[in-house]
């Protein structure tokens, strides 16, 4: 069976690694007032932050209508039998039911859904792993029986400057008075279940930074090889210092660096920072 690998916007894969592992990629937008962005096509993470200092009123985000999905998945059928959709976690997104929906619509081609349950870079490890084995000729159950594997050694943890982009869009899942105690804080988030829930209440970014690497550490330590990510709201500058201070005390994990893009920067705010990871 000849399968191919869709994913969304929010995974953020740089475009060479989508043209090299034949990835196609679907667009989440950011609706500042009436204007509509298709997230990376019609408005780049520069432009986005910038726009975002500016604004008084905080931008929404949207998922890719259902008919997008048609359209790709049926001009996908012309060249391939299967499809995995792999997408950003459906508790905080209808994206991931929108490949379901497009999917029983269409007949040409079989489509599998994956709900990544996470987002980001993260998301995006299991969409290179699932394009690689594709690219050998893999059938979609060996691939997504892969993708399970991957997601129970996955772990991510993201800080905020300020909750309130988090609260105010709804993706953060906590009762309203932990989050009124949540905000003279920089929590650690994590997700559980496919939401967005406070790890630890931590006073300081600097301890929350600690905190993030001695998590990773507990793992590392195992000794076996991990892949992680550092991703940031537009701190490439701090990303890049995460990434020097790792190596160094993780050699046998290999580290990237990635970004949060319009999308998820619209939630987390500018100078959001995470760590994920998993093994390999
Ligand atoms: C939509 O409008 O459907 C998109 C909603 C996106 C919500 C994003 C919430 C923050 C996700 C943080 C991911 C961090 C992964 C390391």
């Amino acid at each position: 069976m000849k399968t191919v690998v869709v994913t969304d916007s929010t995974a953020y894969i740089p475009e060479e690694t989508r043209n090299r592992l034949n990835i196609h990629t679907i667009p989440l937008s950011v609706v500042f007032g009436d204007e509509s962005y298709k997230e990376e096509i019609d408005l780049s993470t520069e432009a986005f932050y910038t726009r975002l200092r500016e604004s008084k009123e905080l931008p929404k985000t949207t998922q890719p209508s259902t008919g997008m999905f048609v359209e790709l998945f049926e001009k996908l059928s012309e060249q391939y039998d299967a499809v995995i959709s792999i997408h950003l976690s459906s508790g905080i997104s209808g994206t991931y039911q929108g490949a379901v929906t497009a999917g029983q619509m269409v007949d040409a081609i079989n489509v599998y859904p994956y709900d990544s349950e996470i987002s980001c870079m993260v998301q995006g490890f299991y969409v290179e792993e699932a394009a690689k084995m594709a690219l050998e000729g893999k059938e979609p159950e060996e691939i997504i029986s892969r993708l399970d594997e991957l997601k129970t050694s996955s772990r991510a943890y993201f800080m905020v400057d300020d909750l309130t982009n988090l609260q105010k869009g709804g993706r953060l899942s906590a009762a309203q008075a932990l989050i009124g105690s949540l905000l003279q804080v920089k929590p650690l988030l994590h997700f559980v279940d496919k939401v967005i829930v406070p790890f630890e209440k931590i006073r300081t970014k600097k301890k929350a930074k600690e905190r993030i690497f001695n998590l990773l550490g507990e793992d590392a330590k195992t000794g076996d090889s991990y892949r992680a990510c550092i991703i940031h709201g537009n701190r490439k500058e701090e990303a890049l210092r995460w990434k020097q201070e790792l190596e160094e005390k993780y050699p046998n994990v290999e580290f990237t660096i990635s970004y949060f893009g319009p999308v998820i920067g619209t939630h987390l705010g500018e100078g959001a920072m995470g760590l994920g990871w998993l093994r390999k």
